[in-house]
Formats: structure tokens, C-alpha cells, sequence
């Protein structure tokens, strides 16, 4: 890839509305992504890879356990620091804030707040310091936007429990040390599992051939009578809202992680618009381009309000779920547009690795299924606005 020289658009002077704190967190994140991700992200994106070696940063950086208490390893931030560390991560891959998504979100979160305190320290401390990699298992192979109808399932065998199913398109997967795995009870309630690489009959094969989020891995989780002690299970919550309150947290990062990858976008594309001539001019000047860049800022400028927010809503403990759905779909939407429009601008060389831009956009097709669709997310507000759920 090219040089890194990101420049990040502020349009509304929106750093007025961050503290000293903020600032400070978001900027050595974005040093970070400068310095480590940008220099190898391609060739693993090439190559199919997940950067081993960038574990240690994310944790480094407050990317595993942004809100965390301290006293288990996390870095005991607040909502907003949150996304700022998602948005610089995406802005550099949106694999790599996958990556910290799920370990923070759909790992920690739910062990941190639906779990007891054994659990909580025997295995927030190693997420947070990336000794530990986590994955989340609520997705099977029939069943995606609608997690309720899930088959996988256990049941008590007294000193133990035997888990039997399978889940499809799981993010970390591969090499996972331990999956937080949602299953039914013989009563069909969904209950929240640690399942710990090693168990007897629990494999995670990896799934090739993605054209998206190359630079995470993507698995299987299969459980075939696998035996899961039973202080393994989350005590503190069941039903499924347990899984749907972590995606809430999940959705509010990606929320802001969007953002980052549009403004990688627009950036690129704005500095190679004033760079590149034809017709004796650079094609900055031209009107039609300049269309394209004027409506790119404005879009990711009330993007960058909405979300900033949406996380003074939830330091508050204000902001709902379906907000939060609002903001996902429209900063996802918003920033696979804005891909597709930047990867115009730069003509032949938008499908080139040279450029970032056309693996994030790759990358943003996943991003608007995963963590529930575009439609889903849609359904969410027009349940939300009329009461009346049109899912079913
Ligand atoms: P419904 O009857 O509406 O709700 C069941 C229970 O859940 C509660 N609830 C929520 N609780 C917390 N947060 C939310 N966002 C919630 N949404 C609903 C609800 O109040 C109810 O509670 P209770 O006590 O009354 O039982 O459920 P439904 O079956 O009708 O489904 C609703 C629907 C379609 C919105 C939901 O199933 C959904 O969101 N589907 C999308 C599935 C999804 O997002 N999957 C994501 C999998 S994980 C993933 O993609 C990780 S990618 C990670 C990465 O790499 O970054
Ligand atoms: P389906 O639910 O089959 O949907 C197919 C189409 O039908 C979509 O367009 C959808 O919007 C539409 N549709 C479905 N229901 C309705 C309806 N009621 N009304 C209107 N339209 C509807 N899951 C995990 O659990 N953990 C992970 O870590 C994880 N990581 C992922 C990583 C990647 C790279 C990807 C691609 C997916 C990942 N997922 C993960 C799974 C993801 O959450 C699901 O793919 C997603 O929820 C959609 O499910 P589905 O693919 O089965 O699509």
C-alpha cells in the first residue's frame, strides 16, 4: 500500500466536543493504526491472514476492554473512547476492529456482566492483555437474522453439560481459546456457555474463500457431545436478550467504526483528486468530482453528530437499542457508498491495493450483514416508530 497519510476530516469541529482524555486515546490509537496496521494490512488481506503479531497492540492500545473495569484488566474507559478506538481501527481494516469488536463486546461484556465473579477474573484479565483470544457463537446455518430459532442446545447431566449443535460465520473462530456459545436448555431457554478450545469434541474449522474481511478469521464452531462444565455456564442472564444486549454494544462500535473506513475513504480519494490531471487539470477541479467529495463530507460530517451522540447517550445510559440500530445501518450505508463513489475517483487505480479503498469496501459488505442486516436493522426502527414488529 502506499504511504499512510491520513488526514482526519473534522468538518464541524467536532474535537471541540471530545475531552483532553478523548483526544489522547483516539490519537494514539490512530498513531498505532499509522504505524502498525497500515504498513502490513494489505499483504494479510492478499494472503488471507489474520496479523498475529497485532494482538499485543490492540490490547496496548485499549482495543480489548475499552470499558472494562480496571480491576479485570479492561481500561475502564467510557462510551465515547469506545468508538473512537473502533472508528481508528476500521480506518485502518475493518477486520482489525472486528477482531476487537468481538473480543470486547461479545466476549467480555457478556462474562463481565452476565457472569459471576470467578469467571470475571479467570478470564477478563487474559482478554484484556490478548492472552486470550475470544469468539461468539449465536449465528447457525439456518439460522442468522433469526437467532431465536436456534437448534444448539445442552443438557444436564448432573455433574456437567452436553452441548450439541453447531454455529456458522464465526469471527475469531479459528483460533479461538475460548467461545461464548448460546444454546437452548431442555426447557428451550437460550443460555450463555464458556466453551474452552481443548474440549472433547468441540472443533472450529476455518472458512476459506472470503472476498471480505480477508485479515479475520472466519469459522465454524461444532460441538459434538461436547462436555462443558458447569460453572461454565453464565449465570446472571438467560432468554435472548442476553446475546441481543451484547450486539447492542457490538452495533454501537461498529456504529463509529464505519466512520473511520469512510474517512479513510475520503481522504484517499480527496488527496488524489487534487494530485491527478487530465485535460491539464487536476480532476479536483472538475464539478462532477467535486459532487461526489462535497456530498462524501457532508454525509460522514452528520454520521460523526449522530454518533457522537449516540455515545454521550449510552455514558448517560440513555441511548435504546433501536438508536443504536439507527445509527449502525445509516453509518454502515453511508460508508460503502462512500467507497464506492472514492474507488471512482481514483479511476483504474481504486481496484488496486495501492489504495485502501477498495478493501474497505470489500470489507463494508460484510459489515452491513453482519450484526444484524441492513433490512433487519431497518425493521428494528419501523418496530420502533409504529410498535408493531414486522419480522415474522
Ligand atoms: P424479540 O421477541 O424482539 O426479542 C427477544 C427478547 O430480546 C429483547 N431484545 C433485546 N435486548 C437487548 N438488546 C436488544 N437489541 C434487543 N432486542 C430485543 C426483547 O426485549 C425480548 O426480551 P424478553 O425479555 O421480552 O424476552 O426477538 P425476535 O426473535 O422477534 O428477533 C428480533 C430481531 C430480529 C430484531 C433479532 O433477532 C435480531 O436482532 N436479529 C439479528 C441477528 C444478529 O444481529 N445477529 C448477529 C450475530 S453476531 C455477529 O454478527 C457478530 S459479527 C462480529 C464482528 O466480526 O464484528
Ligand atoms: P439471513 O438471515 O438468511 O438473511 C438473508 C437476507 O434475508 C438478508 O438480506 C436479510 O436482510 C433478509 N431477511 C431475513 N429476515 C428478514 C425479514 N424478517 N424481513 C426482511 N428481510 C429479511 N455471527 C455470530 O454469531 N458471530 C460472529 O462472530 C459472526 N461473525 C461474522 C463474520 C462475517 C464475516 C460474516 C459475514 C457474518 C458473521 N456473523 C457472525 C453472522 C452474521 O451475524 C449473519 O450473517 C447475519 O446475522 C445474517 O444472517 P444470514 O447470513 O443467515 O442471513
Amino acid at each position: 500500500m502506499a504511504q499512510d497519510l491520513f488526514q482526519a476530516p473534522d468538518y464541524f469541529q467536532l474535537d471541540d466536543l471530545l475531552t483532553e482524555e478523548h483526544k489522547l486515546i483516539r490519537n494514539s490509537a490512530r498513531e498505532w493504526v499509522k504505524r502498525d496496521i497500515s504498513p502490513i494490512i494489505e499483504e494479510a488481506c492478499q494472503k488471507a491472514e489474520f496479523p498475529q503479531q497485532i494482538v499485543k497492540g490492540l490490547a496496548e492500545v485499549g482495543a480489548f476492554g475499552s470499558y472494562i473495569p480496571e480491576q479485570y484488566g479492561g481500561a475502564g474507559l467510557d462510551q465515547v473512547s469506545y468508538g473512537l478506538i473502533m472508528q481508528e481501527l476500521e480506518r485502518g481494516d475493518s477486520g482489525v476492529r472486528s477482531t476487537a469488536s468481538v473480543q470486547t463486546s461479545l466476549v467480555m461484556y457478556p462474562i463481565y456482566k452476565y457472569g459471576n465473579e470467578e469467571q470475571r477474573m479467570k478470564y477478563l484479565p487474559k482478554l484484556a492483555s490478548g492472552e486470550f483470544i475470544g469468539c461468539f457463537g449465536l449465528t447457525e446455518p439456518d439460522h442468522g437474522s433469526n437467532p431465536g430459532g436456534m437448534v444448539t442446545n445442552f443438557k444436564d447431566m448432573g455433574d456437567h453439560y452436553l452441548l450439541n449443535g453447531a454455529k456458522m460465520w464465526i469471527s475469531n473462530a479459528p483460533f479461538a481459546d475460548v467461545a461464548v456459545v448460546w444454546a437452548k436448555n431442555e426447557e428451550g431457554r437460550i443460555h450463555g456457555l464458556i466453551v474452552e478450545r481443548g474440549m472433547e469434541g468441540f472443533s472450529t474449522p476455518t472458512t476459506h474463500n472470503k472476498w471480505s474481511l480477508r485479515a479475520s478469521a472466519t469459522g465454524e464452531l461444532i460441538f459434538d457431545n461436547v462436555k462443558v462444565p458447569k460453572e461454565n455456564l453464565l449465570p446472571n442472564k438467560s432468554g435472548l436478550g442476553a446475546p441481543l444486549g451484547c450486539l447492542d454494544s457490538a452495533r454501537y462500535g461498529i456504529a463509529w467504526g464505519a466512520i473511520g473506513a469512510a474517512m479513510d475513504c475520503y481522504d484517499t480519494a480527496l488527496r488524489y483528486a487534487k494530485e491527478r490531471l487530465q485535460f491539464g487539470k487536476p480532476i479536483a477541479s472538475f464539478q462532477l468530482q467535486q459532487k461526489k467529495l462535497a456530498e462524501m463530507i457532508t454525509e460522514i460530517t452528520k454520521a460523526q453528530l449522530l454518533t457522537w451522540r449516540l455515545g454521550t447517550l449510552r455514558n448517560d445510559g440513555k441511548a435504546s437499542s433501536a438508536q443504536i440500530s439507527m445509527a449502525k445501518r445509516n453509518n454502515v450505508d453511508m460508508a460503502l457508498k462512500i467507497a464506492r463513489e472514492a474507488r471512482q475517483v481514483l479511476g483504474a487505480m481504486g481496484i488496486t491495493g495501492e489504495y485502501s479503498i477498495m478493501r474497505h469496501m470489500m470489507n463494508l459488505e460484510s459489515v452491513i450483514t453482519y450484526e444484524g442486516t441492513h433490512d433487519i436493522h431497518l425493521l428494528i426502527t419501523g418496530m420502533d416508530i409504529t410498535g408493531i414488529a414486522a419480522f415474522k
